[in-house]
């Protein structure tokens, strides 16, 4: 018998999708759809036996009602094949799902408050523990949190626990930062030996850490699906997906874990163009269109610059300049402090 879980977080659904745009170009909000559908296709397509969403499903928290139906109707159709859905609120929706009919589907469970779900299947019982995104001091707060799910008071074959925070010793970001000491990060020994996995959502770079398990050589994996589509810079270069955990009874030791691995989906290609601070009005056109042949036709682009740039140059960067230069398969935009002088709107809205 196994039981197959699919996991995946940070969705972010709604980023740069305007309901009405003012200018025409390529928005990116539509390529984090796509790897959500890719998310739930999967599960569907491979006959997985529950999906749980990390958190961090919209990329903020009010959004339109477009977008919350977009968003929430495909999980609804899950749910109506029986699907088992559950979902972490994460901090981008401040903790507390849009609210819509569609969550009132017996199968979609939220974890709005610390609880813990079970679940009969394959002849198992699972347990599924969590609470919503917790702003303050998670550090200090996090056992009481923990022990106010009840995530021990049973006696399921399987217990996950569900979370949508930073875990000491989660990296992220071009330079690894490492979560450590913060107030806003659990302390590893803090986590429950007693459970099979730990499902967290909040990370947005995806990763496994290891915890000792209680029976001496076990060891319980810490899932961080991270997010399915590149939402900043600081993921460029990062493998996007999600998780599919299999278990299984092949053991001696009752249900355990046979089977892990990252499901990878598309993302875009991410480029910086760094604008030299001895580039010229005359030739800024030929040096950027040079680059872009280099650039996949799909890349998000953003400019970078040299703090003694000319002026010339940086007055011509305009949305209308750049829209003539790059084809519309691109996106571009501005790193930080590339208008000091002008403070121009980032092209990318
Ligand atoms: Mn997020």
């Amino acid at each position: 018998m196994h039981i197959r879980i699919v996991f995946c977080a940070d969705t972010h659904l709604g980023f740069d999708y305007p309901i009405r745009p003012k200018v025409k170009r390529r928005q990116r909000g539509q390529d984090f759809f796509e790897n959500y559908h890719r998310v739930l296709s999967h599960a569907i397509d491979s006959q997985a036996d529950v999906l749980i969403h990390g958190g961090d499903l919209f990329f903020r928290s009010r959004v339109p009602a477009k977008i919350i139906d977009l968003a929430y109707e495909p999980l609804m159709e899950l749910a109506d094949r029986g699907f088992p859905v559950f979902l972490v609120p994460g901090n981008h929706e401040r903790s507390n799902l849009p609210p819509s009919l569609f969550l009132n589907h017996p199968n979609i469970r939220i974890f709005d408050k610390p609880k813990t779900y079970t679940l009969d299947l394959h002849g198992a019982r699972i347990s599924l523990s969590g609470f919503p995104f917790e702003r303050e001091d998670i550090r200090d707060r996090f056992r009481a949190l923990l022990d106010a799910t009840e995530w021990n008071g049973n006696s399921a074959d399987i217990k996950l626990l569900c979370l949508h925070q930073a875990i000491e010793g989660a990296q992220v970001g071009p330079s690894n930062y490492t979560f450590q000491y913060g107030k806003d990060v659990i302390r590893r020994n803090d986590l429950p030996s007693g459970v099979h996995a730990v499902l967290v959502g909040h990370i947005h770079r995806q990763q496994i850490l290891w915890l000792n398990g209680r029976h001496h050589g076990n060891k319980i994996p810490v899932i961080h699906a991270g997010s399915t589509e590149r939402t900043s810079f600081a993921e460029k270069g990062e493998r996007k997906g999600f998780y599919e955990i299999r278990f299984g009874t092949t053991g001696d030791t009752g249900w355990c874990i046979e089977h892990l691995r990252f499901i990878e989906v598309p993302t875009r290609p991410m480029e910086d163009l760094r604008m030299p601070s001895n580039l010229t009005l005359k030739n800024m056109r030929p040096f950027i269109l040079s680059k872009i042949a280099e650039f996949d036709e799909h890349s998000i682009v953003r400019f970078q610059c040299d703090r003694d740039i000319d002026d010339e140059v940086r007055e011509e960067m305009t949305g209308r300049f750049l829209r003539g230069v790059f084809p519309e398969t691109m996106n571009v935009q501005f790193g930080s402090g590339f208008f000091v002088r002008n403070r121009t709107q980032d092209h990318n809205g």
